[in-house]
């Protein structure tokens, strides 16, 4: 299977009117989105998306801003997804992300820094498990799209 890995553009970055702008990036990139939806999670998605920070001081907070409004769910396929696609989103702390980067651009704060990204194939899979179902992704439509027009 190739690699895949969970993306969220958290609520900051929806009310913010930046999800296409992000989408793009990872579309332009060369990336495959294969799941994608908008919800608002629930407290028990939040808590188990972020169940490694539970305890740390920022929690309470953390879970109260990923359940505030609307995130924007993905799951992006490709090579070296879930490695790139930190490096796409920068460092969690804005002013320590590089230059170009997707925090760089769009955010100025460590706790609303409006996107998420797995950081390990276990991670990946535990947290797009949270959001999906399998039969919600479309891992293979870029072949079926090229089986339909080869027919035409
Ligand atoms: P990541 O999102 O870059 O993987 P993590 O350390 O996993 O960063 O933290 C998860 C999220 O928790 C961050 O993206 C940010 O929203 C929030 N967060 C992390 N550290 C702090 C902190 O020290 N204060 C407030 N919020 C934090
Ligand atoms: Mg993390």
């Amino acid at each position: 299977m190739a690699e895949r890995t969970f993306v969220a553009i958290k609520p900051d970055g929806v009310k913010r009117n930046l999800i296409g702008k992000i989408i793009t990036r990872f579309e332009e990139k060369g990336y495959k989105i294969i799941g994608l939806k908008l919800l608002i999670p629930t407290t028990e998605m939040a808590a188990s998306h972020y169940a490694e920070h539970e305890g740390k001081p920022f929690y309470p907070r953390l879970i109260k801003y990923l359940t505030s409004g609307p995130i924007v769910a993905m799951v992006v396929q490709g090579p070296n997804v879930i490695a790139e696609s930190r490096r796409m989103m920068g460092a969690t702390k804005p002013e320590n992300a590089e230059a170009g980067t997707i925090r760089f651009e769009y955010a100025i704060c460590q706790e609303y820094n409006i996107i998420h990204g797995s950081d390990s194939p276990e991670s990946a899979e535990r947290e797009i498990a949270i959001y999906f179902k399998e039969e919600e992704l479309c891992p293979n439509w870029n072949t079926m799209l090229e089986v339909i027009m080869d027919a035409k």
